[in-house]
């Protein structure tokens, strides 16, 4: 397998040239949930790619780590038809790839720009999220559970519907179509709404167009064809087993509203 991750300057003219194939076939290298591979295959499917999953189970992981780049999943190879492979390593690079490449970037610098920048917004509460309470230490839940759920997603929450209402009234984060920013967030929010009491800050009375965004994306025909498959169910079970370890009275009925 060719290793893409490092190269000399020579490489990178042609590697460049490899990124703008559009007969590329994709295969995501990711364990059996949702979880940090979950945007990835949104994309995948929204976009209608030629894609599949290689999975890895935590029994094969040990043997298989050092081979990856940085000893962390997913990674993505691209095929194109001529049989070149590209490796790319890291979740955020991985989807900023292949949201450029399939679409769902913006149509210009400055919706680039403000994806990124909501993208951003969005970042900084799954990091919470992630450090605080799934890897957190078990000591330190409970309080870290009323910060995340009184400040932390609240907070968030208003500046997100701010952000979409300056969209001039348009169900999206940015500009006039589904973007990377709509699949991170509507993908964040499959998680949080099955919380107890997250229903209290995000309702269609506080927060009508972040849940537009979020009918959006759940009421896609592509995605929902794709959700409703045995294989998304059993990864989606895996995710959801995570969160009810750590909130008792977790719903996942309450996170796919619309579909
Ligand atoms: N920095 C990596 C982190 C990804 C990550 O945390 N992957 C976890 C699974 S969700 C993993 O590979 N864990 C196995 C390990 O670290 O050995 C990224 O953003 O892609």
């Amino acid at each position: 397998m060719l290793q893409h991750t490092h190269h000399t300057p020579a490489d990178s003219e042609r590697l460049s040239e490899l990124t703008k194939r559009t007969d590329s076939t994709f295969e995501l290298h990711y364990f059996r949930s949702v979880g940090q591979g979950g945007v990835i295959r949104s994309l995948l499917v929204l976009g209608k790619a030629n894609w599949k999953d290689r999975f890895e189970t935590m029994d094969s992981w040990p043997a298989v780590k050092p081979s990856t780049p940085y000893g962390t999943l997913p990674v993505l190879y691209e095929t194109t038809a001529d049989g070149e492979v590209l490796q790319i390593a890291e979740r955020d690079v991985i989807e900023r790839y292949l949201a450029k490449k399939l679409g769902f970037f913006g149509k210009n610098e400055w919706e680039e720009i403000q994806i990124n920048t909501a993208l951003s917004l969005a970042k900084a509460v799954m990091i919470a999220f992630f450090t605080t309470i799934l890897i957190g230490p078990e000591s330190a839940l409970p309080e870290n559970k009323k910060k995340f759920l009184a400040e932390i997603l609240p907070n968030y929450v208003k500046q997100a519907e701010g952000f979409i209402q300056r969209n001039n009234g348009n169900p999206f984060f940015v500009g006039k179509k589904i973007s990377l920013a709509d699949v991170m967030v509507s993908s964040m929010l499959d998680l949080f709404l099955g919380i107890e009491g997250v229903d209290q800050f995000i309702n269609q009375k506080d927060t009508p167009l972040l849940l537009k965004v979020k009918e959006t994306i759940d009421t896609n025909p592509e995605l929902r064809a794709y959700r409703n498959s045995e294989i998304y169910g059993e990864l989606n079970q895996a995710s959801m087993r995570m969160l009810t370890k750590k909130f008792e009275t977790y719903d996942p009925s309450k996170a796919r509203v619309f579909s």
